[in-house]
């Protein structure tokens, strides 16, 4: 597979789910799917925090969730965990700034997707000239699925990305909702990352779709 292009890059972020097990009050494997069929574009698997799964449970999760995502088409990320990434044949892989640096990881993984959480201008260029795929950009809104994020900078911190020259595919994650999402995107955003919008969701198919037609 060659390196993803831009434009495929911008179309795959419109709706990126992000979920671990530990995101959602049942099987995580049902959300995820109801989530596909209600028109998520892109899935990256986050396995943190207390009870998340490790070892071979972690492992085989991975593998069910990559099937999932491809009988939708939908290419399936790990956050952080690069051997994982490999061990599973993910489509990429999702770093923090504290995570290995993307240069050493496109090294390791070659044309797969990477993205990297940009919290300033100079991280977005430092993350282009890495070769990374995309930006992930927050947190927007605050947020009580991440207890280390960074300080909210809002919608105003895509907008000061744009405004600076970064031309990379961005997208905004934190607290984005279907009340909000519109700002993301008017800012300048490609698309909006959720986890609790849909993985607490009563029904994740039908909050897919209610951000789908945001974006439309
Ligand atoms: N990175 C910045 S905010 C955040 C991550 C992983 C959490 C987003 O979760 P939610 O529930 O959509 O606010
Ligand atoms: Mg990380």
């Amino acid at each position: 597979m060659p390196r993803v292009d831009i434009g495929r890059m911008r179309e795959h972020l419109r709706l990126y789910l992000v979920m671990g097990s530990v995101n959602c009050g049942r099987d995580p494997l049902m959300v995820l799917e109801e989530a596909l069929q209600g028109g998520v574009t892109l899935f990256q698997l986050r396995e943190k925090g207390a009870d998340c799964l490790t070892g071979s449970r972690l492992h085989e999760f991975a593998q069910a969730a990559r099937r999932l995502c491809h009988q939708y088409d939908v290419p399936f990320l790990v956050n952080d965990d690069v051997q994982l990434a490999l061990a599973v044949d993910a489509d990429g892989v999702h770093l923090g700034q504290d995570d290995e640096p993307a240069a050493h990881v496109r090294s390791r993984m070659g044309d797969k997707i990477i993205g990297v959480s940009v919290h300033s201008l100079t991280e977005a260029e430092q993350a282009v000239r890495a070769g990374a795929d995309y930006g992930g950009a927050g947190p927007m809104f605050p947020t009580r699925s991440k207890l280390d994020a960074h300080p909210v900078q809002g919608p105003e911190l895509v907008r000061r990305l744009r405004a600076g020259g970064a031309s990379l595919p961005l997208v905004g994650i934190g607290g984005i909702t279907v009340d909000n999402a519109t700002n993301v995107l008017q800012a300048g955003a490609d698309g909006i990352a959720v986890i609790s919008a849909i993985s607490w969701a009563e029904a994740p198919r039908e909050a897919a779709q209610s951000l789908r037609s945001i974006l439309k």
